[in-house]
């Protein structure tokens, strides 16, 4: 795959570390995203996982829904899963081989960067779940400040069809907060820190965004994405979590663990082949 030669705005940087996101406009050559169809449709189409057995978003194609909340209201499924680099090749190519390795080195301003997970999230038309306020870093098992996720949308996806909204400075703020399960504001069970509290609407950051288009969040910064009102239109997204220099292995206890964390040690560099160094590329 061609290794563009990416150069973002100094303002990208500055305004990534200011306000805990930033949107970048057409930096991914947009068939290379929609490229991704393919492999998405392979990937969810495989058997799907209870949510209720492994926590959100942990186990590849867990259906997410909230069991305390009727999904009456759409008859869309929200399908979420992680870590289809390690089996699939066009999803490591994606992660890994892709523009964005570079472009999170200059955002995240460090020398190297490691590969943390990917994930899919796909909203079919009429999915009524809402992605609750979260902060990634209470399910990652690491701590730094050079950690982040990139969110790339496969679908135009605007307020109305599941857009991905920030609470902006929120990365500012080092209290611990508690992974929930994502589409409800319930923390996980034995997880530690504060609940996510409630986010007056003021304070939310909505971009709209279409395929070649791309966001990129702090670890530590509110985030969460909106129901999918279309009838007609999916809003699948593709979202990697990368780490730079000053990250290391810290487990959180009872956030969901991969196997090789059960091998790593708190202040580990990442060294893990399942946490592969994708920058620079040797
Ligand atoms: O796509 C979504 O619904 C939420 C995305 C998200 O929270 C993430 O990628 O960290």
């Amino acid at each position: 795959m061609t290794n563009f030669d990416i150069l973002l705005d100094e303002s990208h940087v500055e305004g990534f570390w200011r306000d805990g996101f930033v949107v970048l406009r057409n930096v991914i050559n947009p068939s290379l995203v929609l490229s991704m169809e393919e492999p998405i449709k392979r990937a969810i189409s495989s058997n799907s996982t209870d949510l209720t057995q492994l926590g959100p978003v942990v186990a590849p194609n867990s259906v997410l829904s909230d069991p305390n909340v009727p999904s009456s209201e759409g008859s869309g499924r929200f399908v979420a899963g992680t870590d289809y680099w390690i089996s699939d090749e066009d999803f490591a190519n994606f992660a890994c081989e892709s523009a964005i390795p570079q472009i999170v080195a200059q955002i995240l301003q460090s020398g190297s960067v490691w590969l943390y997970e990917d994930s899919i999230l796909v909203k079919e038309p009429n999915t009524a779940e809402e992605t609750a306020f979260h902060q990634d870093l209470s399910y990652f098992h690491v701590s730094g400040e050079q950690a982040c996720t990139v969110w790339v949308p496969l679908d135009f996806s605007s307020p109305s069809t599941g857009a991905i909204r920030f609470v902006k400075g929120s990365h500012k703020d080092l209290t611990p907060y508690r992974p929930n399960w994502f589409v409800s504001d319930e923390p996980l069970p034995n997880t530690v820190g504060e609940r996510v509290p409630q986010i007056p609407s003021a304070l939310v950051t909505a971009p709209t965004l279409s395929p070649g288009d791309l966001t990129i969040h702090h670890a530590r910064t509110l985030h969460g994405a909106s129901a999918n009102r279309s009838t007609d239109q999916s809003r699948r997204a593709i979202s990697i979590r990368y780490c730079g220099d000053d990250a290391r292995y810290h487990i959180r206890e009872g956030a969901p663990l991969k196997p090789h964390h059960e091998t790593v040690s708190n202040g580990d560099i990442l060294t893990h082949e399942r946490c592969p160094k994708v920058w620079p590329r040797t």
